[in-house]
């Protein structure tokens, strides 16, 4: 198995350390402390249940040595896809306490995500529920991965098992469980949002993930009386350390976990839990704006409303911001690492114009321009960082880190961003080819694959279309071949590949070729602007007849 690891400079750790940032805490570590000290106290609530601090670890503890039983043994990976439902906590913190070391996979992830990340991660395990709250059969999909990913020695499955491992009866031996893990191990593998080609694994260690959400903590105001509401996927980087569920786990808090972000759903829990915090992707943000004046449901206990993952136009922060009665804090952070946040005591001119400033006094942040060179201050340019929170190197992914890091070890966020005279960044948009679709990052290049591999599909290149409720869509334009495939059929076979649902694209355009120039073919980047532009034209054109 390939060792994980993620590692800075001896001189930078000494640096964190003496700093005060990386303090030696694990993820074991502080849960025992917590439970020891407020065992009573409230800490995950979810559908009908309502752990305390003392439930939560003891059922961790359980799971744990109910891994090691089964055969799985510390330093095996565990691919956990669940949604938000309390068991996510008792599989991740169990993991730990055994150090093993969780995946963290989405709900929306399909066989073809789910053997990816397995197959690179040389999982032993995976852990999935019965049923997502869309009827999705989760068990199906394990059947499917143990068929083709023959590493893959357990499955572990939340209610209704069927042939594979129940995972309420996980349980065994307390004694044969291991000790804490050392601060500088990798902890668990987070998953990138995919800029080119398949999704990367992120490996972050306990001294520098537990910095990230303790310094937001301060920031975000998070404390043991806070009640945050988890709306978003457990599983990404946003909700689970922006402060997110483990920011509120490690200051004393309580967790509620909302089955779905819809207002519908989120308000009632709002109102029951009296939740103090929350986070949501900008449409999102929209949707409960829209919805908040006509609820019969009292958000009055609301004090902060974290919005990011894409950009918030300064229009929409403002009707964010009048529409809810609480504060609102942009976030604009990476699983790779750097975070950024506007502060409760900004001005509205900052947090309603810019995406924050970083988290700590040691991010260091570079704008530079396409040849490397800094931009003049407030000028835009590609946005580079390193710190002590933002990753070295991707997990078994040498061509990427070649591309992704700098010598000197700075992460290129793909990001171009510019900065104002207080420090505060603005994002501006990508320099590579993703699509930001409501939050969801999707490679163009890992789509136009697919859509290669279908018979009547000749060339086919993805760029994203500014949209006016999800940020931004996906459209794939194609060159057919033989018989022109319907944009309908061509959805729905994509929908066969086995991807997540939010890939399939959005708009599909055949054309007759693509441009080239005189010189010959052009570059594929290239390629998505000129379609890009075009499309856009011929949009605007529409509109204004
Ligand atoms: C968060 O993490 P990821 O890894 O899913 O996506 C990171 C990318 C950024 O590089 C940027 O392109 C985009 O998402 N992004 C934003 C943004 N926040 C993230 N673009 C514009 N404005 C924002 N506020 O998405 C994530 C991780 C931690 C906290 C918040 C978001």
């Amino acid at each position: 198995m390939l060792p994980l690891k993620q590692v800075w400079p001896a001189e930078a750790a000494t640096r964190y350390r003496a700093a005060g940032h990386w303090r030696g805490e694990t993820f074991p570590g502080f849960l025992r402390q917590r439970a020891a000290a407020h065992p009573g106290a409230l800490a995950i609530i979810g559908g009908t249940q309502r752990w305390s601090y003392a439930e939560l670890q003891a059922r961790a503890e359980a799971a744990a040595a109910g891994f090691l039983a089964l055969g799985l043994r510390p330093g095996d990976r565990v691919v956990v896809q669940l949604g938000n439902i309390p068991e996510f906590f008792t599989a991740v913190f169990g993991l730990f306490r055994a150090q093993m070391v969780p995946v963290y996979a989405l709900p929306a992830h399909r066989q073809t995500e789910i053997s990816h990340f397995l197959r690179k991660s040389e999982a032993a395990g995976y852990i999935c529920a019965d049923r997502g709250p869309d009827g999705f059969d989760y068990r199906a999909l394990a059947r499917d991965l143990r068929a083709a990913v023959p590493a893959l020695r357990h499955a572990v499955v939340v209610g209704d098992a069927a042939e594979f491992t129940p995972f309420e009866q996980l349980d065994g031996n307390r004694a044969a469980l291991p000790g804490d893990p050392d601060p500088a191990a990798v902890a668990f593998l987070q998953i990138s949002g995919g800029t080119t080609g398949l999704s990367k694994l992120i490996p972050r260690t306990h001294d520098d993930y537990i910095y990230s959400f303790r310094a937001s903590n301060e920031i975000c105001g998070v404390t043991q009386d806070s009640v945050h509401l988890i709306a978003l996927p457990a599983a990404h980087n946003f909700p689970m350390s922006s402060p997110g569920h483990m920011g509120t786990l490690h200051a004393g808090g309580r967790v509620v976990l909302s089955p779905s972000p819809a207002p519908d759903v989120a308000f009632p829990l709002i109102a029951r839990e009296r939740v103090t915090i929350s986070g949501l992707v900008p449409p999102l943000a929209l949707l409960w704006a829209e919805a908040a004046p006509r609820t019969p449901h009292d958000l009055s206990s609301l004090e902060v409303l974290l919005v990011g993952g894409a950009k918030l136009t300064p229009e929409a922060a403002r009707r964010v911001q009048d529409a809810l009665p609480c504060k609102l804090q942009q976030v604009f952070g990476m699983a790779e690492g750097l975070v950024n946040y506007t502060r409760l005591d900004d001005p509205d001119a900052l947090v309603l114009e810019t995406q924050g400033r970083p988290i700590s006094a040691d991010d260091e942040v570079l704008i530079l321009d396409d040849l490397g060179r800094p931009v003049p201050e407030g000028e835009a340019g590609h946005l580079l960082a390193r710190g002590p929170y933002t990753i070295r190197g991707y997990h078994n992914d040498e061509a990427a880190n070649a591309r992704s890091f700098t010598p000197d070890g700075f992460y290129r966020t793909g990001d171009i961003v510019k900065r104002t005279p207080e420090g505060y960044l603005v994002v501006q948009g990508r320099a590579g080819d993703h699509i930001n679709r409501a939050g969801e990052k999707i490679s163009a290049e890992e789509i136009e694959d697919h859509l290669l591999a279908h018979p009547n599909v000749f060339d086919a290149a993805v760029v994203s279309v500014p949209d006016e409720f999800l940020g931004e869509r996906s459209c794939a334009f194609i060159i057919p071949r033989g018989d022109k495939p319907r944009a309908v059929a061509l959805k729905t076979w994509m929908r066969g590949r086995a991807i997540a649902e939010f890939k399939v694209p959005d708009q599909i355009v055949l054309v007759e070729a693509f441009e080239t120039t005189a010189a010959g073919k052009i570059s594929r980047k290239e390629l998505r602007a000129r379609l890009r532009a075009r499309l856009l034209a011929e949009e605007s054109g529409q509109q204004a007849d």
